[in-house]
């Protein structure tokens, strides 16, 4: 059964980011049409964030001297997907992350960041088919799909995608940085075997920084469709109705059944 969040995209990150001043950003025309396509699965082109150029991509190591791979946080991960009409990798289906986790086994990379969130934001609590929130409070929220819980292989998946080992030993999720500081780990990475366990899912604390896998977004393609038809029309001033400017779509939605 694929159970669609209606809940918004956005209100992850607005009720997260709220706190630091940072929201959604929205698509813009030219990098959506100049998005990287570097491998297609499915309807959908994917493109690795290290294998990009320019500064959203590419940092100067203050220490060597050398240009390398950005590691930024998970907003800032969805955002230079978004600002391209794409949005962080969402696996929603087994084969969809097999050909995840083959690309970082085949580039050996050490981790990556996904859309993979955790509803422990404002709306969330009075959500009685997300509880236990460790077990069936994550979604993807790059199409706002709720994932399979946690505590079990996913239906007609052959394996379970978060690891059995991590900080404190258990299996994943399991919000370890909360219990050292409070720092919850709301944010879903893929580690490349660095508890001895393969390639596996994580929950981990949103601000840590990480290269990042980004995916196309159906929305925001037809977002931006929709923003070229408006300038053909000579509309101006008018950037997405229904759209609070945010990102935020109608951050009223309900989940689906
Ligand atoms: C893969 O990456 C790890 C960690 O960066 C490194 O220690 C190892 O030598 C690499 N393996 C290969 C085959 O490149
Ligand atoms: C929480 O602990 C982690 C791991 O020791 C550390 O990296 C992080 O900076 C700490 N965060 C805060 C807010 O103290
Ligand atoms: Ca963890």
């Amino acid at each position: 059964m694929r159970i669609i969040l209606l809940l918004a995209v956005a209100l992850a990150v607005i009720c997260t980011a709220a706190a630091q001043g940072r929201l959604l950003d929205l698509p813009q025309i030219e990098l959506c049409d100049n998005r990287p396509k570097q491998w297609k699965f499915g309807n959908h082109y994917y493109f690795f964030s290290w294998d990009q150029d320019g500064p959203d991509f590419k940092e100067t190591n203050p220490k060597t001297g050398q240009v390398e791979g950005r590691k930024v946080d998970w907003l800032d991960a969805r955002n230079f997907c978004r600002k391209r009409c794409m949005d962080a990798v969402g696996m929603e289906s087994q084969a969809e992350n097999d050909m995840i986790f083959d690309f970082i086994k085949r580039r050996n990379i050490t981790y990556i960041w996904t859309s993979g969130r955790l509803c422990d934001f404002k709306g969330c609590s009075e959500r009685e088919d997300l509880k236990p929130i460790s077990v069936k409070g994550w979604f993807w929220s790059n199409t706002n799909t709720k994932m399979a819980p946690t505590n079990a292989v996913p239906p007609g998946w052959s394996y379970q995608p978060w690891s059995d080992k991590g900080h404190t030993g258990g299996p994943q999720p399991d919000n370890a940085e909360f219990d050292i500081n409070q720092t919850s780990e709301s944010c879903l990475g893929v580690l490349n075997n660095l508890y001895n366990d393969g390639i596996k899912w994580h929950d981990i604390a949103c601000y840590h920084k990480k290269p990042f896998i980004c995916e196309e977004s159906d929305e925001l393609i037809r977002y931006v469709e929709g923003l070229k038809r408006q300038q053909g029309q000579g509309q101006q001033g008018n950037r997405g109705q229904g759209n609070n400017g945010n990102g935020n779509q109608g951050a009223r939605g309900h989940f689906g059944g």
